[in-house]
């Protein structure tokens, strides 16, 4: 059983010190979901191999009673294999396969348009000491060697397409409160966690005030006393309409 209830999770996070990572998120709701107390490590972009004793060169990194577990989805798999006495993240196989669905479908939808409108913000809000390596890296990796500044550059035009593609959410949140019926899960966790992604970087509001996902982003923001609040963290609405 995990030390005093208690699980250690390596972070990542901003200057603000909030959370920006998308797996840290998810996991540290699945952490909750599963009833522990969070022994938070916050790091930035730089140094997790030091930091983690050349264990992983991404986060999140959970500590279990000095057993060492990487990757959001196998530490999620983990916490449900070493603890099925606790409220189950996954209700069996089927259920982890269309959470994958989901998880992509979300990635495509949201976070690959909005990543490209928020890059420098998101090198902006990083810690100093990492900004010449998210700089560099992000360029390099993802974005084909183009600068942030001419990524980001025109995000006006190109916001307001993202949040009519999001409808298939806004229709089955319709008819039930979360994606885990009367209770949320794992695939709640997946989605919550694209929001909370883009609510730590986003400067400009992605989502209109009036969008129907606000009552369910803002009930899993509030989840396990406010987990998802930060004060670094940015408002999702305010995107303002067309004409
Ligand atoms: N498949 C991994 C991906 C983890 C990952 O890519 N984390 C990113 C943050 S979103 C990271 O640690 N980046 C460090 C870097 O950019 O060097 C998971 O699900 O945990």
């Amino acid at each position: 059983m995990a030390n005093n209830n208690t699980i250690i999770l390596y972070d990542l996070v901003l200057e603000s010190g909030c959370t920006i990572s998308p797996f840290v998120w998810r996991t540290k709701y699945a952490l909750k979901h599963k009833g522990f107390d969070l022994d938070l490590v916050p790091n930035g972009f730089t140094g997790i191999e030091e930091l983690t004793n050349g264990f992983s060169d991404r986060l999140p990194v959970i500590v279990d009673d000095g057993h060492w577990v990487k990757d959001s989805w196998e530490i999620a798999e983990y916490l449900d294999e070493k603890y099925p006495d606790l409220p189950m993240l996954f209700e069996g196989e089927s259920h982890k396969i269309l959470t994958r669905f989901i998880d992509d479908w979300a990635w495509k939808t949201a976070i690959s348009p909005w990543f490209r409108c928020y890059i420098l913000d998101y090198h902006d809000l990083s810690m100093p000491q990492d900004r010449d390596y998210v700089r560099t890296s992000r360029e390099q990796l993802f974005l084909g060697g183009e600068k942030l500044e001419n990524v980001q550059a025109g995000r006006e035009e190109r916001l307001p397409l993202v949040p009519p593609t999001l409808e298939p959410l806004r229709v089955l949140l319709q008819d039930t409160p979360w994606l885990g019926g009367e209770t949320p899960n794992y695939t709640d966790y997946c989605i919550l966690a694209v929001f909370l992604w883009t609510a730590s970087v986003a400067k400009v509001p992605p989502l209109h005030d009036d969008d129907p996902l606000k009552d369910y982003i803002d009930r899993g923001f509030d989840l396990y006393g406010g987990l998802g609040r930060h004060e670094g963290m940015h408002n999702l609405f305010g995107l303002p309409k067309a004409g």
